[in-house]
């Protein structure tokens, strides 16, 4: 399907839309899509304000790599205090992915690096094809993540995994990502957009409703305790039921003018 509209929160994020989702890809190749301060700023400002309509993104990367990372070259200079606000900037506009809006959708290849590690992991489900390979570097390079990296990847891999990752330098494997939890699926190379593509289709076909409760409810009711997680869990599902959404759904399903689950 050609794109409807291509247009560009910034030279570095090319963003095209494609009826009810959005295509967005690390425009920045030559530099192997290094996250400096202005794409990470025009991601944030892409999820926390979605164009009207949009209801799902794919974040995916331009040239053989998705990303590198943080731009090094953004934090030879800064001190502890402008050290600490550029990781701000990170969480404020990863923070609009995880918890925003849309759920995204990330297509991993070659070099998932750092702060593109965290990128991922603040996304909601990872397309990985055969190239992809995953490492934290950050150890090697004398710094620490800052993009939520030390919160999401350990409850997505364990704390082993990310603590030899960080110390040994361990790269791992689009294989060895698919085992451990690091993509939700794995295609040949070449094959990870036309996959998110049929899945944010999918997305994009849920009630608004169950959506919002994945993602704002479920990682809270997931993280509560036994109790107050039963209880979030059935204002959410008393809220759900009630929409006028799920009403016209569940009706459809009862007089046959449903889709079955097929296996
Ligand atoms: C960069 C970056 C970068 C490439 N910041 N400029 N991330 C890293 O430690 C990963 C560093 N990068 C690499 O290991 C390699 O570049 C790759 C394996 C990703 C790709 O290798 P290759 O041979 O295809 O490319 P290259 O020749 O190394 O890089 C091409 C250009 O991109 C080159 O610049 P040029 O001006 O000399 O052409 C590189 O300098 C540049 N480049 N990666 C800046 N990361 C919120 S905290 C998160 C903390 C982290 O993310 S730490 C991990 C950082």
């Amino acid at each position: 399907m050609p794109p409807e509209a291509e247009t560009s929160s910034s030279a570095l994020l090319s963003v095209e839309r494609r009826g009810a989702v959005a295509l967005l890809h690390l425009a920045r190749p030559e530099k192997r899509n290094a996250l400096n301060d202005a794409l990470i700023t025009a991601l944030g400002a892409f999820f926390a304000s979605p164009p009207e309509g949009v209801r799902v993104a794919i974040v995916a990367g331009r040239g053989a790599h998705f990303s590198a990372g943080l731009d090094l070259a953004d934090v030879t200079e800064k001190d502890a205090t402008a050290g600490m606000f550029h990781s701000r900037l990170w969480h404020q506009a990863f923070r609009h992915i995880a918890e925003g809006k849309i759920p995204a959708i990330a297509v991993l290849h070659g070099a998932v690096i750092g702060g593109g590690l965290e990128l991922a992991s603040a996304c909601h489900v990872r397309v990985a094809e055969r190239s992809a390979y995953y490492a934290l570097p950050e150890g090697q390079r004398g710094i620490f993540v800052g993009g939520g990296g030390s919160v999401r990847l350990p409850r997505l891999i364990g704390l082993s995994r990310m603590t030899d990752m960080m110390l040994t330098g361990r790269v791992f494997s689009a294989e060895e990502g698919q085992a451990i939890g690091l993509s939700n699926y794995l295609v040949d190379n070449g094959a990870g957009l036309a996959l998110a593509l049929d899945l944010a289709a999918k997305v994009a076909a849920n009630a608004p409703l169950t959506n919002f409760a994945v993602l704002h409810a479920l990682p809270r009711i997931a993280e509560a305790d036994r109790e107050g997680g039963f209880l979030a869990e059935t204002l959410m599902a008393g809220i759900s039921v009630a929409d006028q959404e799920a009403k016209a759904r569940l009706r459809a399903f009862l007089e046959g003018r449903a889709a079955k689950i097929a296996p």
